[in-house]
């Protein structure tokens, strides 16, 4: 957009990421912004709370899982190329081709082959396919999404998948245990093809495992809860919350991993659990990280408070200070020539105001009684997490947005 901007959007025809281009078409939908997170790769930094919350999660999986020989029983993959296919992040995991989290609004697009993965989950069949049992795949996804302080276009996931085979069943079962049934039908607490005896068991060594994990986490028991949920590749689906600031806050989802999955990844022999958790959302409340802006800060005020070796330091962020906030409203009549969502503003104000923007909420909407035309009124509450604003440079970048509002959404500012 830097071009378009000033005049008319010059394009290239490609996008290269990583040497590699991609033909440009009418899905893609990645900003040079987002483009400029690639790389970044938090969760390998050597000090860094996202990497030290990756390597609890290791070191908890590592400690507790061990093979017959001493060997980890999980291998772990924190390397693996953001950019995959359609196919790998929602074809292979049963999401229906029309569901909405394929939608463009939703997803980071380089065109309609490949995507900016949208969740680590995106590698578990082809890791699974390669003959892999117990695996942990950490990494940045991509979403376009809400504006505030526990969600980020850019944010870290570690999944994690456990298959069992009859005998491993068993061994935790203590006793023998049949995992599938023909002809079954499928209700809430199992799939068709699989037992109620094994689905139970799955799930109770899955929220176990989990709350263990939390709890060695954290240093020690605390509130959650489990929330019945909805994934098209898994049944049954939870998500666990804990208490952070006086709310629920959502740090995870699991379940039963789908038999039609893993059968046509070629293990279907087995059965299988599978999880996906946000290192952000563990970090904030782990080290009283108050905003998921601050993760990105190159600001040694941020970063030197996480110089340690051990990444089970116990650490507690001290804000720097804080800094005023200020507010801007914008109404702008939308676009009646093209699709509009208001995810196309947000990354507009992203690429324009960085990360400066703390929040952006649609305050208004309003139909011309006779026009039918619609128009917006966001309000975008602006923030520098290392120092004051003055109102000039905000009133800089909102004169910039205004103008790319008419130039890049086709909108008319009001
Ligand atoms: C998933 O992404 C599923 N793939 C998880 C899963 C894996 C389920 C395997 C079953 C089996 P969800 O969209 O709920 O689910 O995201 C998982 C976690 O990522 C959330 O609980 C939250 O901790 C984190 N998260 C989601 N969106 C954001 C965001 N915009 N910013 C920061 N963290 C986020
Ligand atoms: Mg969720």
């Amino acid at each position: 957009y830097a071009e378009g901007i000033q005049g008319k959007p010059k394009l290239e025809p490609f996008v290269s990421i990583n040497n590699v281009d991609y033909a440009r078409d009418n899905y893609t939908n990645v900003t040079p912004k987002i483009l400029s997170y690639l790389g970044r790769n938090l969760h390998r930094e050597k000090y860094h709370p996202i990497s030290f919350v990756k390597r609890r999660i290791e070191n908890y999986f590592y400690k507790n899982f061990i093979g017959r020989r001493g060997n980890p029983m999980f291998s772990m993959h924190d390397n693996l190329n953001p950019v995959v296919s359609v196919e790998s992040n929602f074809d292979n995991l049963l999401i229906p081709a029309d569901h909405v989290s394929r939608q463009k609004g939703d997803c980071y697009y380089i065109n309609k082959n490949y995507l900016l993965r949208a969740h680590t989950t995106a590698h578990q069949f082809d890791l699974i396919k390669m003959g892999l049992d117990h695996f942990i795949v950490t990494g940045d996804v991509y979403r376009r999404d809400e504006i505030d302080s526990t969600h980020f276009p850019v944010f870290h996931q570690s999944d994690a998948v456990r298959l069992f085979t009859r005998e491993q069943l068993a061994a935790v079962a203590g006793h023998e245990i049949e995992p599938f049934e023909l002809n079954g039908i499928e209700n809430e607490e199992k799939q068709a093809q699989h037992t109620l005896e094994a689905s139970k068991l799955i799930e109770k060594e899955l929220k176990s495992t989990l709350l263990s994990l939390i709890f060695n986490i954290f240093g020690g028991e605390m509130p959650h809860r489990w929330v019945d949920v909805y994934f098209p590749f898994t049944h049954p689906s939870w998500e666990l919350e804990i208490e952070h600031n006086g709310t629920w806050m959502e740090v995870l989802g699991c379940g039963v991993m789908r038999q039609d999955i893993i059968k046509r990844a070629g293990a279907g022999d087995r059965i299988c659990w599978a999880f996906g958790m946000g290192l952000e959302r563990l970090a904030m409340h782990l080290y009283k990280i108050p905003d998921i802006r601050l993760f990105w800060s190159k600001d040694s005020g941020f970063l030197s408070q996480f110089n340690v070796d051990d990444p089970n330091v116990n650490i507690t962020y001290k804000p720097v200070s804080v800094y005023p906030q200020l507010t801007n409203d914008l109404s702008f009549w939308l676009p009646v020539d093209r699709e509009y969502c208001s995810n196309d503003f947000y990354d507009l104000v992203r690429d324009i105001g960085g990360n400066i923007v703390e929040q952006i909420n649609l305050v208004d909407e309003f139909r011309h009684p006779k026009t039918g035309k619609v128009s917006h009124c966001y309000r975008i509450v602006y923030r520098h997490m290392e120092k004051t604003l003055t109102q000039e440079e905000v009133n800089e970048v909102h004169f910039k947005l205004r103008q790319a509002v008419v130039d890049v959404l086709n909108g008319a500012v009001r």
